[in-house]
């Protein structure tokens, strides 16, 4: 044998343990062939997706068609061909006279090839670009039935959804962990249609009527001149406009707030934002707001964090969604209601219900659960699905309407807009991803990219020629029915009711929710994006709107800008709401990484902590010098010095003292971080060496109880005692 070939088997084998090791095999998925490090020279059948992963469903819940292709065409088929399916034996040359020669004319797959690769990209969401989407299912409660005669809110009922997370102001390339509200999308696939739950993860809205939504996008977006900053508030346009703007006001304190830098997707409440109506089986409405709740509690970043992720890992959020549901670590949320009686006033305690910028306390309207929500399947294709995805709120489904908030309104008409350039046409409801798995029977016709072939000569009504079809249903066939409500006596304007005129008694009410620690952050967020600011004016005028919130909040970040407090204003007394905090209570610590810096001496002590780490429903991620295999341990580095950043981690297990300068910084990060750490053996050397001593770092030699005090502390998400509150 030549020695080349055995130097590269040898290299084979050695990949072919790690991988395995890397990647254990799941349970009960399809067997993969193993990598191999040279090119296949054999045609091969289609690969399966992997087990995680599903395109839209081709078949709804109780069997009827869905219209969704079977099985992706893809470029998975044993031979290449064109477009036109016509098989190619060259994919690498243009067609040339002579090797030296000009490239001809005729040469079809090369055009062909080129033609479609410039038109990959399609122009991103104008707001909204960055996102990520999962398959899940929806499973009603049956709660609900009393309000709302929605099909899918009924007992037991499971509806397949689409969810889309996403940042408002970045571009489709931009971080996800940026300062900025999260999109929170739902697209169920009911059978009386599809219905589209299109919220943030923050209740309020910045503006009040639709027609002012290019206005603050147009603020909140680079500036016009060197298109910069990319996906930031933190800029002189977007405090220009919310300071003189001051119905933005409680928006902008939930964005400075830790809301607008979640941990996760998975510990992020959503909002519908606005008040819906809801009818029942008799006919009774009632007004609702829609929340979500996440069974792994709300949680968040800390500001130099998430800074950090933006560089370290801009795909953080995409990366965590598709790993915990990768690994069956499969996020929930509990919808849930805030039912309010439908008078003629649509005010709920002196709340108007109509206004986008003001909540309803849930201490005066409690939620009640109506549903839980799994996200168990990634999909098969980021374009097909999450980019192609298009929700609109005119989705909606008998048992649900619209009410008269003018925002509510104005969206009414840009989601179905926005669309015709987005993907080009009128037919994106065809598009796999966005068809109803409910029967579509729409006289619709033609158009850019139509896919049906319709048959019929007749689709128009009244018409005998189809004999009549489609017929419109009556009550029984449970139409959508919009709510016959009386005007109120009116004439046109272009004006707001006196109520929408209170810019400031929520904001002061979501301040006073808050915690110190949490108070502490707003302050921080405030005084960093305004210190961000050129213009002086700019930040002078926002000093102002403080003073209308809080006088303590004013006068801290006046403090930290360097800049004159402004006379004080007079305030509204508030009541608290308590369930605005994030912090106090505690939750489970499911599918939170936890990285171990390994203890080469003692591989055994490491495998007991990250099985039960694992056995835990965590993630545990082993930190080495190297990669590879840590000796004859069968454990595997996933991490090194040199890939590791402390911010990947929600705590930090330190079983072997290092002299490696990077591993000093991960634990005094995770230290400032307000991350637990635990360390045991000569991993206690290293974490007193780093100065990280005080609450929340265990020190013992047993490193089980180590590992059971930092899984305590997960529970309440970070360990702020370390770091008194300068507020009081
Ligand atoms: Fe919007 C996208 C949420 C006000 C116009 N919006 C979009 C998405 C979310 C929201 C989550 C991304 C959907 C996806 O993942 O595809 N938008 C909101 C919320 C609002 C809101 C919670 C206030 C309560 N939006 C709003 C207004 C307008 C728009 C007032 C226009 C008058 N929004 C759009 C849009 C987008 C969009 C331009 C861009 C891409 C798309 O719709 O499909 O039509």
């Amino acid at each position: 044998r030549k020695p080349g070939k055995v130097v590269k088997a040898a290299v084979e084998k050695a990949v072919d343990k790690v991988t395995e090791l890397v990647n254990p095999p799941i349970p009960g998925a399809p067997a993969s062939e193993p990598p191999s490090l040279t090119e296949p020279t054999e045609p091969r059948g289609p690969l399966p997706p992997k087990p995680d992963q599903t395109g839209p469903e081709t078949v709804s819940p109780t069997g009827t068609p869905t219209g969704a292709p079977q099985l992706s065409q893809g470029q998975q088929g044993e031979f290449l061909t064109t477009a036109g399916g016509t098989r190619l034996y060259d994919t690498d040359h243009s067609l040339k006279a002579g090797e030296r020669g000009p490239t001809l004319l005729q040469d079809h797959h090369l055009r062909e090839k080129i033609m479609h690769f410039d038109h990959e990209r399609i122009p991103e969401r104008v707001v909204h670009a960055r996102g990520y989407g999962a398959h899940g299912v929806f499973v009603g409660y049956g709660t609900a039935a009393n309000v709302c005669k929605a099909g899918f809110l009924g007992d037991g009922v499971e509806t397949p959804v689409f969810v889309r997370f996403s940042t408002v102001l970045g571009s489709r390339g931009s971080a996800d962990t940026v300062r900025d509200t999260r999109g929170f999308a739902t697209k169920f696939y009911t059978q009386e249609g599809n219905f589209d739950l299109v919220g943030n993860n923050i209740p309020v809205f910045f503006i009040q009527d639709g027609i002012k939504f290019p206005d603050v996008i147009h603020a909140g977006k680079p500036h016009p001149d060197r298109e910069i900053p990319q996906a930031q508030s933190a800029h002189d346009t977007f405090w220009d406009f919310v300071s003189t703007h001051t119905e933005a006001t409680h928006h902008v304190l939930w964005n400075m707030s830790d809301r607008g830098i979640p941990r996760s997707y998975r510990t992020m409440e959503g909002f519908g934002v606005h008040t819906f109506r809801l009818v029942n089986a008799d006919g009774e409405t009632a007004l609702a707001k829609f929340h979500w709740k996440p069974k792994l509690g709300v949680h968040s970043l800390v500001w130099e964090e998430a800074q950090l992720l933006a560089g370290v890992d801009p795909d953080f959020h995409r990366r965590d969604l598709a790993d915990a549901i990768e690994s069956g670590a499969h996020p929930q949320w509990e919808l849930g209601l805030q039912i309010m009686p439908d008078s003629p006033q649509q005010t709920f305690e002196g709340i108007d219900l109509l206004d986008p910028t003001k909540i309803v306390p849930e201490e005066l309207a409690p939620v009640q659960p109506v549903g839980l929500l799994t996200l168990n399947r990634n999909p098969l294709n980021y374009f097909a699905e999450t980019e192609q995805v298009a929700f609109h709120l005119g989705n909606l489904v008998p048992g649900i309407d619209v009410t008269d908030d003018p925002l509510f309104q104005a969206r009414l008409f840009s989601y179905l807009d926005t669309q015709l350039t987005r993907l080009a046409g009128p037919n994106f409801n065809q598009i796999p991803i966005n068809r109803p798995h409910a029967p579509v029977n729409d006289m619709f016709r033609d158009g850019f990219h139509q896919h049906a072939v319709h048959a019929g000569v007749a689709p128009y009504r009244p018409n005998t020629l189809d004999g009549g079809n489609p017929f419109v249903a009556k009550a029984g066939d449970r139409p959508f029915v919009e709510v016959a409500r009386p005007l109120p006596k009116a004439v046109k304007v272009r004006s707001s009711p006196a109520s929408f005129a209170d810019h400031f008694t929520q904001p002061r009410l979501f301040w006073q929710s808050l915690t110190p620690v949490e108070k502490d952050h707003v302050v921080s967020a405030f005084t960093f994006e305004l210190g961000k600011c050129y213009e002086q004016a700019i930040k002078e005028r926002e000093l102002l709107v403080l003073a209308n919130v809080d006088a303590t909040l004013c006068a801290e970040v006046a403090k930290g800008l360097g800049l004159p407090v402004p006379e004080k204003a007079r305030l509204k007394k508030v009541t608290p709401s308590p369930a605005l905090s994030q912090l106090g209570q505690t939750w489970p610590s499911d599918g939170r990484m936890i990285g171990i810096v390994v203890d080469p001496a003692d591989l055994d002590g490491v495998r007991t902590v990250r099985e039960t780490v694992l056995a835990g429903g965590m993630v545990p991620l082993l930190i080495a010098p190297t990669g590879g295999p840590l000796g004859d341990s069968g454990l595997v580095a996933q991490r090194t010095f040199l890939t590791a950043r402390s911010v990947e981690f929600d705590a930090l297990l330190v079983a072997g003292d290092s002299p490696d300068a990077r591993v000093t910084l991960m634990i005094q990060e995770a230290f400032r971080h307000a991350k637990a750490i635990g360390a045991w053996g000569t991993g206690r050397a290293a974490v007193e060496a780093a100065g990280c001593t005080g609450p929340g770092v265990v020190l013992d030699d047993d490193a089980s109880k180590v590992l059971a005090d930092v899984t305590t502390l997960l529970g309440a998400h970070r360990v702020w005692e370390r770091f008194p509150p300068a507020i009081a």
